[in-house]
């Protein structure tokens, strides 16, 4: 019932270049595959100095802006779009703070990280968010809609 009332929503999650570097990538794509959204785009990108400015824009005024823009443009990311029932909230959740001394044990950052500024992990903030991020980081015909098999052994 609970589930009947929430929306599918789309979210933009990306392994940032410290996760890629540490080869976290499949343990990462596994917390979400595990906990059964969908995935719906999925690449390795070297992400240019325009395309990290445009997605943090909000965060143009910050003191730590320019660093963030060093960061996240350091080495390859791997862009995921995932789809499911609440998945903007829920990957948030699965993420765990931006802090990731902060973050509880069983999220991400709880478990894989240590500092702010090397948090492994990004995911909208919003279903708007979601919808602006994927259409940001994927092209045309990156998108696959995909109807999963029925499995008859799972009923
Ligand atoms: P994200 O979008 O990556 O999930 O992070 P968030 O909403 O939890 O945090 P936000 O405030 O939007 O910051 C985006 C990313 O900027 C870096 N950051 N560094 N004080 C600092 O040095 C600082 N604060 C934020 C982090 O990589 C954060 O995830």
């Amino acid at each position: 019932l609970v589930a009947s009332m929430e929306q599918v929503e789309e979210t933009y999650i990306m392994v940032k270049p410290d996760g890629v570097q540490r080869g976290l990538v499949g343990e990462i794509i596994s917390r979400f595959e595990k906990k059964g959204f969908k995935l719906i785009g999925l690449k390795l990108f070297q992400c240019p100095q325009d395309l990290a400015e445009e997605h943090y824009i909000d965060l143009k005024a910050k003191s730590f802006y320019p660093k963030l823009i060093d960061y996240i443009t350091s080495g390859p990311v791997v862009c995921m779009a995932w789809e499911g029932i609440g998945v903007v909230a829920s990957a948030r959740k699965l993420i765990g703070s931006t802090n990731p001394l902060q973050a509880e044990p069983g999220t991400i950052r709880g478990d894989l990280a240590v500092q702010t500024g090397r948090n492994v992990v990004h995911g909208s903030d919003s279903p708007e968010n979601g919808k602006r991020e994927i259409a940001l980081w994927f092209g045309e015909g990156e998108i696959c809609e995909w109807t999963p098999a029925q499995a008859p052994w799972l009923r």
